[in-house]
């Protein structure tokens, strides 16, 4: 009924996994039926902090019944506290609040326009911005720019120019690319998340980061995915001891209640935008500015970096351990972790969803031979154990 509705009346802009979810709650999520499932895929790691968490739904529910809107046309009295808590949270002197996580990518793209114009002393049009293969940063015409991904791209066109795409991972592609005068910034995902999991060798995020400074180049890391715990640190750029210039969040900064992203930079970058150059109704408002503020005290009450770290030592252990044919690989760091699935008997990863679901455990594949790994992080070793058995039978009734 739900999926023929969906069928009937939606765009046809996903293809979903066939079950239909009405309840959850920590790890859990239940169908319309009733059946119980873990959730290893944490609304694409937006549900770090668990489903429903009780001190962010009531959060929600004070603000939303007190004041919900305003617009940045007044001041309103949650903002300017979201604001100093989030700064200080993270350790810079600015932020700027939007809603979806390609927003707060397009908003890093516009400060590190303006800052190349304004500060960098780029003549007009010029700049350009590099970022990598294989990445994903959203859905907007800008962003879709900037992928290789023929599926997020194709019959989008014509594109924003001004990108230059690098292979990740890869320090001699990007000391070339910045020998270009008109480089402002470098555009990177700690880990690549829609790549597959792709982590990147250690010292990579570093040695960037060096290079970009060496060149008077923003390092701007788009932590929506990695940010916020889900990789063992509280950003996954605290792995190698580097604050990115420009710091995108999105996701779980709200926990999964509630769309809301930010741009965190200092006030020789952040500044360069003035009134009227950017914004969002609905950015920044009273009852995200509340959720945000509750979202991040749980992951650091509830010390999830450091759980996402132990469950995440332990699962892919146990994975490991089961030794299937059918995974080729596991990798990943914290809770985001991936399995290379190679095809036995012609069943591939959607098979192995589908019969993971079955056996009540949900995840999603990506690119046909990978499947996604990604609990929310309140997730304790006795659940962990248990969701690796369910992923365990459902392999080996494969073989
Ligand atoms: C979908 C993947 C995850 C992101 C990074 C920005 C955004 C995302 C690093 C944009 C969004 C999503 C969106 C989701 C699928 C998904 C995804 F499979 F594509 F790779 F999470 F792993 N930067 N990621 O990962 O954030 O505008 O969506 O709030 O359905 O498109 P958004």
């Amino acid at each position: 009924m739900a999926m023929d509705l969906e069928d009937r009346y939606g765009a046809h802009n996903y293809h979903p996994l066939p079950v239909v979810l009405a309840k959850g709650q920590g790890v859990f999520m239940w169908d319309v039926e009733g059946k119980k499932y873990f959730d290893f895929l944490s609304a694409y790691s937006a549900v770090n902090q668990g489903h429903c968490h009780p001190k962010i739904i009531q959060a929600m529910i004070d603000q939303a019944s007190t004041l919900e809107l305003t617009s940045r046309a007044f001041y309103n009295n949650v903002l300017g506290v979201y604001e100093k808590f989030v700064t200080e949270y993270f350790g810079y002197q600015r932020v700027l609040p939007m809603n979806t996580g390609a927003e707060g990518d397009e908003t890093a793209l516009k400060l590190t326009r303006k800052w190349a114009y304004k500060v960098k002393g780029i003549k007009e049009n010029q700049a350009k911005i590099i970022c990598c293969e294989n990445n994903f940063h959203g859905r907007t015409i800008s962003v879709v720019s900037m992928s290789t991904d023929p599926q997020a791209r194709n019959d989008f066109g014509p594109f924003t120019p001004g990108f230059i795409i690098i292979p990740y991972n890869d320090l001699k592609a990007l000391e070339k690319a910045l020998e270009d005068p008109n480089v402002a910034g470098f555009l990177v995902e700690p880990i690549q998340g829609e790549a597959g999991v792709f982590v990147s060798d250690e010292g990579y995020l570093k040695k960037a980061y060096d290079m970009c400074k060496g060149k008077n180049v923003l390092f701007i890391a788009d932590e929506v995915q990695t940010g916020i715990a889900r990789t063992g640190k509280l950003l996954a750029c605290d792995w190698e001891g580097v604050r990115p210039d420009i710091l995108i969040l999105g996701k779980a900064l709200s926990g999964g209640l509630y769309p809301i992203s930010a741009v965190l930079a200092d006030d020789a970058i952040m500044l360069v935008i003035k009134p009227g150059e950017h914004g969002s109704t609905f950015g920044g408002n009273p009852i995200a500015s509340r959720v945000a503020i509750a979202a991040l005290e749980v992951i650091r009450d509830e010390k999830l970096a450091e759980n996402a770290y132990n469950m995440g030592v332990i699962f892919r252990r146990e994975l490991e351990k089961m030794k299937s044919p059918m995974v080729e690989l596991v990798r990943g760091k914290g809770l985001l972790n991936a399995a290379v699935i190679k095809p036995v008997n012609g069943k591939t990863a959607w098979d192995v969803c589908l019969k993971m679901r079955d056996n009540g455990l949900l995840a999603k594949p990506t690119h046909n031979h990978i499947i996604r790994f990604a609990p929310p992080l309140v997730i304790n070793e006795a659940q962990v154990k248990e969701a690796v058995e369910i992923i365990h039978i459902s392999l080996k009734s494969f073989e």
